[in-house]
């Protein structure tokens, strides 16, 4: 990792320092040194599915069990990752700046549980630990950080107890043993007792609707309480940022940190910031994904190469 050139380093230390208004756009990068996978690129495979595409309603739909398992997965990561030393920084700056807001498009949760101040804190894309029902008539809705798996067939298989072996074309405890043992001769990592679901090696039981997290209400099936591809963001939580644009005469600074910058409208905010006279720092391992690509810079940005864990408490000491 190349090291912070020290001029940028001061003259950015010297407008924040003179920075009131500051708005960040977070994205999955910013979480990738607490272990979690990001969308793009390398770690954007889920077994032999891009994860992008099991991120829509349509694959909800065709196949409720895949997706609810994938998200499992996710929750499951995400509950036993621990917030890198850049989320602290951010909160950290939330802490000390009330002027300070985050446009996060992580579901992690890992902000909140690195103290982010909430009313600070946007979540533009939802949260993993949020349920809802998918019923029709329902509008039930719920708050589940601590289930975790959500239902029996959502766990993941350990060595020798496959979740149901019934719903699998191999005998389970006979399959899981032999995928162990081979994940071990090729130097897998893997715990004794848990296997890795995201290995497409590991045997994956198809599952059933009664399998999976139901409305305690009506019964219908519940999803989980994230934005897909097609779906509106959470309209107070736009109408709250719009509002804090509105209101702010100038916008002194935008940080966007870890995001590859390619979804919309989330990436948007970047020229409404600019709009309002923000100078923009980005901070990513590849300069490609600035926004507007390596081209989108503009005069008196800032690029900051390498791990948002590393670069995010340095420029933001
Ligand atoms: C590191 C690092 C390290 C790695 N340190 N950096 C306008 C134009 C064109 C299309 C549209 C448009 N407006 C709307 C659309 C359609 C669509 C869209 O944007 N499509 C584009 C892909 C073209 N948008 C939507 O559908 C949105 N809804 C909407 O707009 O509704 C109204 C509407 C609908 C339809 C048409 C028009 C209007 C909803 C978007 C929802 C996105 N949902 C997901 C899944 C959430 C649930 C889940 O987590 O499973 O959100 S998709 C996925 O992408 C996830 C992420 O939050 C999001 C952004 O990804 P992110 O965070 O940037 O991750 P990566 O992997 O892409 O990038 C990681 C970056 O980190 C890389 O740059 C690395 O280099 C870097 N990195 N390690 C620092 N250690
Ligand atoms: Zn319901």
């Amino acid at each position: 990792m190349p090291p912070i050139p020290a001029a940028d380093l001061q003259s950015f230390s010297e407008h924040l320092q003179r920075s009131t208004r500051i708005l960040a756009l977070l994205g999955a990068g910013l979480s990738a040194s607490s272990g979690l996978p990001t969308f793009r690129g390398a770690g954007g495979m889920w077994r032999t599915f891009d994860a992008m595409l099991l991120a829509t309603p349509g694959a909800f739909n065709d196949n409720p069990g895949l997706v609810w398992q994938f998200y499992s997965h996710r929750r499951h990561m995400a509950l036993n990752a621990k917030p890198n030393r850049a989320h602290y920084a951010l909160a950290k700056l939330a802490q000390k700046n009330k002027h300070f807001i985050t446009l996060s498009q992580n579901v992690d949760g890992l902000s909140h549980r690195a103290d982010h101040p909430p009313e600070q804190l946007h979540l533009l894309h939802g949260s993993l630990f949020d349920l809802r029902c998918t019923g029709f008539y329902c509008n039930y809705s719920t708050k589940n950080d601590f289930t975790d798996p959500l239902t029996p067939a959502l766990a993941i298989p350990t060595q020798g107890v496959h979740p149901d072996p019934s719903k699998d074309d191999k005998t389970g405890e006979e399959a899981t043993k032999v995928l162990y043992e081979a994940m071990k001769a090729s130097h897998k990592e893997a715990t004794p007792t848990e296997l890795d679901i995201s290995d497409p090696l590991v045997p994956l039981p198809s599952l059933q609707a009664e399998d999976l997290p139901k409305c305690p209400e009506c019964g219908g099936l519940l999803r989980p309480g994230v934005v897909w591809f097609g779906e509106g963001l959470p309209s107070h939580t736009l109408r709250e940022i719009d509002d804090w644009i509105a209101e702010s005469p100038q916008i002194d600074l935008m940080l966007v940190i870890g995001t590859s910058s390619k979804v919309w409208p989330a990436a948007g905010y970047v020229d409404y910031a600019r709009e309002k006279g923000a100078r923009v720092a980005v901070v990513n391992m590849d300069r490609n994904d600035a926004p507007g690509g390596a081209n989108g810079l503009e005069p008196g940005d800032w690029f900051f190469e390498g791990d948002a864990s590393e670069i995010v408490p340095e420029i933001l000491k």
